[in-house]
């Protein structure tokens, strides 16, 4: 049967408790009632909540997390654009097989720590030498085939890559496997479409105001579909900022915010370096900042604002970025903590309504992740994805707490992974701490990171 009796649940509107949950064979839930009684025959669990999206993601930088960490010898300090260079070189030999392999492994891991939906910011489009594909949308529906062996959730966002820097700058050879045109977006975009289901949606992403302008970015915006999601890195690096008020003279987001008419259909992901100004439009725009905050940190961007930014009723999701961390708790512990070592208080992200920590960055960013995903995702309620996580309610850490402690315990207190099973879809993917095709999802993950040493 598609049901699920929890004891505790965290419901759009809170913790409720003997929460019946049942689903379709499509995987969308039917019904969600409080206060319920416990059918024969339905698995009890103790805690469930809704599974967390993971709203900015290149999924083959997955093969690459930790081999980055060692000083260059050339005296010039390690940066953003040292880093970038290393996984330039990393993704100029991939091939699509390989990158499906990795995404496989990825996805696995991230539905294994609470992740049941995810967007792929996608740019590696193009063959080794430069060339399109014989299907221009191959490693994108690579990318959707390892979604589906894993079953996970997807967002997938072709990305528009023209340039190589502010007042168009031509690509450099190390960027030619991303290049595309509005043109060539847009035919991935529909060749996708066939494959969009409650599982998978499509919209596109301009890869940033450096790779494209202003002109291509409204006319993608313009050709795309009603209702699909458009994301964009913004203000990630102080050196992105100057360069932008060179060219535009004006700041990355002050400059989008201006022209055009951003809204809830976009997510900006980083807008790290934000101005009060643009923290207060931002916040009234009804887009999305993307955080990222493990990879945020691993390449020395900078902390978002994020107490002003709440303030604003500003909506955010987190995104795992570079995939140096594949764990929601990883990345909204290190969300509040950025700010209280930054500010040097304690308990950042609440409202005057919420001031429970966990509780408000696990809500938040389930509502901000969801918007940007553009699927019914995000919550437990009829109508929506059958996408929920069992936590192991005979933790220690879990043992005895009250519905108000439960989020504290996930998000602050240690580093066992909480998470036992994993419903995506309706389907039953993390079965006691352990993704149903895990091994062989790792067998084929190994052999690629093999070949890819070797070239
Ligand atoms: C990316 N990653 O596209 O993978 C970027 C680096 C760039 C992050 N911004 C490349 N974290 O921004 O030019
Ligand atoms: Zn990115």
């Amino acid at each position: 049967m598609n049901a699920l009796f929890a004891r505790h649940a965290l419901l759009p509107d809170g913790w409720r408790h003997d929460v019946l949950l049942e689903w379709d064979i499509h995987g969308d839930l039917t019904r969600v009632a409080a206060g319920a009684q416990a059918p024969l025959k339905v698995a009890r669990v103790n805690y469930v909540l809704p599974g967390m999206v993971n709203l900015h993601s290149h999924a083959f930088q997955r093969a690459l997390g930790g081999l980055t960490e060692r000083a260059g010898d050339d005296g010039e300090k390690d940066s953003f654009w040292t880093w970038r260079d290393l996984m330039y070189r990393f993704a100029a030999r991939i091939t699509p097989q390989q990158i499906e392999a990795i995404a496989a492994q990825l996805f696995a891991e991230c539905l294994r720590h609470g992740y049941t939906s995810l967007c792929e910011f996608h740019y590696l489009q193009r063959d080794v030498d430069g060339r399109s594909y014989a299907r221009p949308a191959e490693t994108a529906e690579r990318v959707a085939a390892a979604g589906q062996a894993a079953g996970i959730g997807l967002t997938l966002l072709p990305v528009l890559y023209s340039h190589a820097g502010f007042g168009e700058q031509p690509l450099k050879p190390e960027q030619a496997r991303f290049r595309t045109n509005v043109d060539d977006v847009l035919g991935i975009v529909e060749a996708l479409g066939a494959l969009r289901s409650g599982q998978l949606e499509v919209g596109a992403a301009p890869h940033s105001l450096r790779a494209a302008t202003l002109g291509q970015i409204r006319t993608l915006a313009e050709a795309l579909p009603a209702g699909r999601p458009l994301h964009i890195h913004i203000a990630e690096q102080q050196a992105e900022v100057r360069q932008c008020l060179d060219a535009l003279k004006r700041r990355p987001v002050q400059y989008l915010l201006d022209e055009l008419g951003i809204d809830a259909r976009w997510c900006l992901v980083h807008a790290t370096h934000l101005d009060d100004d643009e923290v207060a439009r931002l916040g009234r725009s009804g887009a999305v900042a993307g955080l990222c905050p493990t990879t945020e940190a691993n390449l020395g961007d900078g902390l978002f604002p994020l107490a002003p930014f709440i303030a604003a009723g500003g909506r955010f999701g987190i995104g795992s970025d570079s995939h140096v961390s594949q764990s929601p708790v990883e990345e909204l512990r290190w969300l509040e903590y950025g700010q209280r070592l930054q500010h040097q208080h304690r308990n950042v992200a609440v409202t005057r309504g919420q001031r429970n920590v966990g509780d408000y960055l696990w809500q938040a960013a389930l509502r901000g992740g969801a918007q940007a995903a553009g699927r019914r995702v995000g919550a437990l309620e009829a109508g929506k994805r059958a996408d929920l996580i069992v936590l192991d309610g005979t933790h220690p850490n879990l043992d005895g707490v009250r519905d108000d402690e439960v989020l504290g315990r996930l998000v602050f207190c240690g580093n066992d992974n909480l998470v036992r099973d994993v419903l995506c879809g309706g389907h039953w993917v993390v079965q006691g701490g352990r993704h149903v095709a895990q091994d062989a999802i790792a067998q084929r993950y190994r052999q690629a990171v093999r070949e890819l040493r070797e070239v």
